[in-house]
Order: structure tokens, then C-alpha cells, then sequence
């Protein structure tokens, strides 16, 4: 793709518009940046934008010279209703996200992750296991919290890595036209993001944009047994692969996370040796390990790299212990599918700490797993009284539900007291962490401090 001279409009000023804004203005073009935004943070990047040549708005945006642009690339927490997009849309002008931008300039392979939960853990795994196998490999995307750069700034890196890995969400999905995965995952499907899609299909359905681009020498590695996620591949092209706790292309043989993609048995690590905790860490491991041995990395790397690797910040990461008591910081879960498997992988009683933004799940399905595995749920924030509420009234027996009013403080002192030896205290919010926080990693690290205070 040639950009030279051409007008690039990049809206939005957070991490992936200024990776885009760089590698457009690296191509050659004219580019506009703007963002309705105008605090310090914004305006510090604006700065630094402004000194590389590119013209950049704050407190606003230019419609008419958006309009103008032959090129748009929106930011992902844009929503499509937002005025700017409406306005764009009425002029009948299309837009693209960030990492449809990044990867029409990719030279080596591309290797795309999404699903509702598990795409970082998968992404970042995917990679390490490439790079444990001796393979030129990068990851990036939606990932965020500083675990992994923006699509765009991958693109920039010169000589560029032979395999990109990259987390797509949905709203990176969206605004795909050429996006093309060698190969595609979907690591599971449940609803999630309702606050921003108006139905679950209307979430699938961009979700679905990864099958655009497929041709025949596409690969897709996806849930064994999963009908939402076969339903969302429908007839797109490629080879599929599939991986499961006891069915597929990997899986658990007799306690040994197995790899058998063209019928031979290859063991790789027992399931005993494997340092993430719970079975949907399990799940990702495999889905990682089918990936890798796809890109065409051997069994002996693979396998390294599964026995090497470590949990990652915010996602079920043990912070503390104090008194017989383990705190666990969950604070990636937001939504009710993560909390759920956060809660069936731990083999201890948990004090449950959930709430946090409303993000419109219906709290009650969670309650059939807390009966036998949960001591107590401490519910807080914005979505605390109706979390409360809807798990007290779907509950037949089960743990106690109680709404915390307060901050995270009073939370964590609640949860010291309700706990015994023995018991984890789980943060996994099933919310999203906006009422109260910048975002799941601030929730995450301010939860993380207080346990070690009161552990
Ligand atoms: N804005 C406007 N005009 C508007 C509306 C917003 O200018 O009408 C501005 C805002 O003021 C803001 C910017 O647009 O400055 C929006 O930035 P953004 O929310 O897209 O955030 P970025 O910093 O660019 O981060 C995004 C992803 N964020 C979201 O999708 C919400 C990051 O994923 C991602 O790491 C990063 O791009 C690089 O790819 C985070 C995330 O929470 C981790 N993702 C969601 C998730 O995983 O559930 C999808």
C-alpha cells in the first residue's frame, strides 16, 4: 500500500491512534489527528505527534476535514453511533481500524486471535511458544495494560518479525476490509460488550469479520464441540483445527496436554507441569500449542515454552497470602463467562468480590456456580445492588450475597473479615471496572495493594 502524499484522518488520540498516525505519517502521508479530548495526557501526545510532521486537533474534530480524507482509520472505543462516525457515514465515507491499517503492511505471517475470553493470555502464549521454538516472532493488538504494542507499531519495526500475533476484538473487527489471518483463532464465544452492541448477534457479527478474507489456504484453529463458534464460521474457506479438553487436534491424553494435527500422537507436558491456574488456562495453552505447531514449530519447543509460562497481570494472578488466605486479582474478567470459569478453576473456597460498571449481563446465571465452591459474594459498585439482587433471587442454596457500599477499601476489609484459612478471595468483577476506575489494570493494581496491606 502507497500512502505517499495521501490524506490519512486518524480519530482518536489513545495508543492506537498515535501507533497509526506514526506508521501513516512513516508512509509518506498527510495526516490529520484528532480527539475530542484536551487534558494533559492527550495533549502530551498531541506534542509528540505534532514534532513528527502530523497535524493534530484537540477538543474536537474537524468533520469537513475528516470528510476530505482518502483514508480514515478510527479508533476501537469509538462506537459507530458516536456523532463523528454518524456524520462520516451520512457523507457515504468508509473508515478502517487500526490494525487493517497495520496489516496491509505486514511482510511476514499473520496470526489473529479473537473470542470473548482468553485472547491474551492465547496471544501472548502463541508467541512465547514461537519464540521458545527459535522463530523471529511479535506480539500485539487489543492486548493493552504495556504486555503488548498496538498492531501499527509492529509495522513500524524495521526488519519487521517473520510472525505477528496479533489479539483482535470485536471493535478492531468491525472496520476490517483486506484483513487477511493465515492463521485465525476463536478461543470461545458468550456474550459480553452489550453496553456498547444492541444484541448478541449484532457482537457475534463482528466477531465473524476474522472468516472475511479466507481463502483455501487459510488455517482456523477453533473450540472442539462449540456450535456458536461453528455457527459463526459457517462455510468460510480454509483448513479447520480444533482443540478441547478431551476432543480434537489437541487435547488432555491420559493427563498429558497432546498434540495429534495429523494423526500422530505428540505428548507435550502434563497437565501437573503446567504453571497456569485453572481449566480455562488449559484450554488456551492448547489452542496455543495447536497455533504454534501450525506456524510449524516442533513438539521439544513447544513444550518448553508451555512449562515456561507464567500468568499474567489482572488475569487470575495470585497477589498475596496472609493467614491461610490466598488473594487472587481477576480483575480482567468482565464479564459473567470469565467469572464464572475464574470461579470453577480455583479448588479452594472463594470470597467472591464482583461488581463494578454495568454492563447489562443478568447476574442470576452464575449463581448455579457458586452453591459448593463459594464461601461468600461481596457485591460493590455501580452494578453492586442489582448484582446482589438478581444472585439473591436466583440462588436455591448457596453462598451468602451481600452489596458492599463504599470503596475498594471497605470491600477488601469486608472480604478480610468474612474469610478463614483455607479460603482465596477472588477479585473477578464480571463488570467493567469505569464507575470506579481508568480501567481493569488500576482496579487491578489498587486491589492488589490493599491485599498485601491487609495479607
Ligand atoms: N474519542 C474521540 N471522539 C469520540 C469518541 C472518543 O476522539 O467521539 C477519543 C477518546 O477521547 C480517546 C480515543 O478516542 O482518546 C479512544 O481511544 P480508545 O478507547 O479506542 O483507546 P486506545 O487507547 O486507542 O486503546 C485501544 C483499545 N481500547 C478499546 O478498545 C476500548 C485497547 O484495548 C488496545 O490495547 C489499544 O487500542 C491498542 O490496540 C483495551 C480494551 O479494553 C485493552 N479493549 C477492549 C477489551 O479487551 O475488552 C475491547
Amino acid at each position: 500500500m502507497d500512502l505517499q502524499s495521501v490524506k490519512v484522518a486518524v480519530i482518536g488520540l489513545g495508543a492506537s491512534g498515535v501507533a497509526a498516525a506514526r506508521l501513516a505519517v512513516e508512509q509518506g502521508g498527510d495526516v490529520y489527528v484528532s480527539d475530542t479530548r484536551t487534558d494533559d495526557a492527550v495533549a502530551a501526545r498531541g506534542a509528540d505527534l505534532r514534532a513528527l510532521g502530523i497535524h493534530v486537533e484537540l477538543g474536537g474534530h474537524d468533520l469537513e476535514r475528516l470528510a476530505e480524507a482518502s483514508l480514515i482509520v478510527t479508533s476501537p472505543g469509538i462506537p459507530p453511533d458516536a456523532s463523528v462516525l454518524r456524520f462520516l457515514a451520512d457523507r457515504g465515507k468508509r473508515w478502517i481500524s487500526e490494525p487493517e491499517l497495520a496489516a496491509r503492511f505486514y511482510t511476514g505471517s499473520l496470526i489473529a486471535i479473537t473470542g470473548t475470553n482468553g485472547k491474551t493470555t492465547t496471544t501472548l502464549l502463541v508467541d512465547h511458544l514461537l519464540r521458545a521454538s527459535g522463530f523471529d516472532s511479535a506480539a500485539g493488538g487489543n492486548v493493552g495494560g504495556g504486555l503488548a504494542p498496538p498492531a501499527s507499531d509492529l509495522a513500524r519495526r524495521d526488519p519487521q518479525p517473520d510472525w505477528v500475533v496479533l489479539e483482535m476484538s470485536s471493535y478492531q473487527l468491525a472496520d476490517v476490509e483486506t484483513f487477511r489471518p493465515d492463521i485465525g483463532v476463536v478461543t470461545n464465544l458468550s456474550p459480553d460488550h452489550l453496553d456498547r452492541y444492541g444484541s448478541v448477534e449484532a457482537y457475534y457479527a463482528d466477531k465473524a469479520r476474522i472468516f472475511d478474507n479466507a481463502d483455501e489456504s487459510s488455517a482456523w484453529v477453533l473450540p472442539a464441540g462449540d456450535e456458536a463458534v461453528r455457527s459463526l464460521a459457517g462455510d468460510a474457506p480454509g483448513r479447520r483445527y480444533y482443540f478441547g479438553t478431551d476432543a480434537g487436534d489437541a487435547l488432555i491424553d491420559d493427563g498429558v496436554m497432546t498434540l495429534h494435527p495429523w494423526g500422530e500422537i505428540e505428548p507435550l507436558l502434563p497437565v501437573a507441569d503446567f504453571p497456569l491456574l485453572g481449566e480455562h488456562n488449559l484450554l488456551n495453552g492448547l489452542c496455543a500449542a495447536l497455533v504454534a505447531r501450525l506456524a510449524g514449530a516442533a513438539e521439544g519447543g513447544i513444550s518448553a515454552g508451555l512449562g515456561s509460562a507464567r500468568a499474567l497481570p489482572h488475569r487470575l494472578e495470585p497477589v498475596a497470602e496472609g493467614r491461610g488466605v490466598l488473594w487472587v486479582n481477576d480483575s480482567k474478567a468482565t464479564n459473567l463467562a470469565a467469572t464464572r470459569s475464574a470461579v470453577m478453576s480455583l479448588d479452594r473456597p472463594v470470597v467472591l468480590l464482583i461488581g463494578g460498571k454495568d454492563k447489562g449481563e443478568d447476574f442470576g446465571p452464575l449463581a448455579d456456580v457458586l452453591e459448593g465452591r463459594v464461601r461468600a459474594v461481596l457485591a460493590y459498585g455501580a452494578a453492586g445492588e442489582r448484582a446482589a439482587r438478581e444472585l439473591n433471587a436466583a440462588r436455591v442454596a448457596g453462598p451468602d450475597v451481600w452489596q458492599v457500599e463504599g470503596s475498594m477499601e471497605d470491600v477488601v476489609a469486608r472480604a478480610a473479615r468474612v474469610a478463614v484459612a483455607g479460603d482465596v478471595v477472588l477479585l473477578s468483577p464480571a463488570c467493567s471496572s469505569f464507575d470506579m476506575y481508568e480501567s481493569y489494570e488500576h482496579r487491578g493494581r489498587h486491589f492488589t495493594g490493599l491485599a498485601k496491606a491487609v495479607a
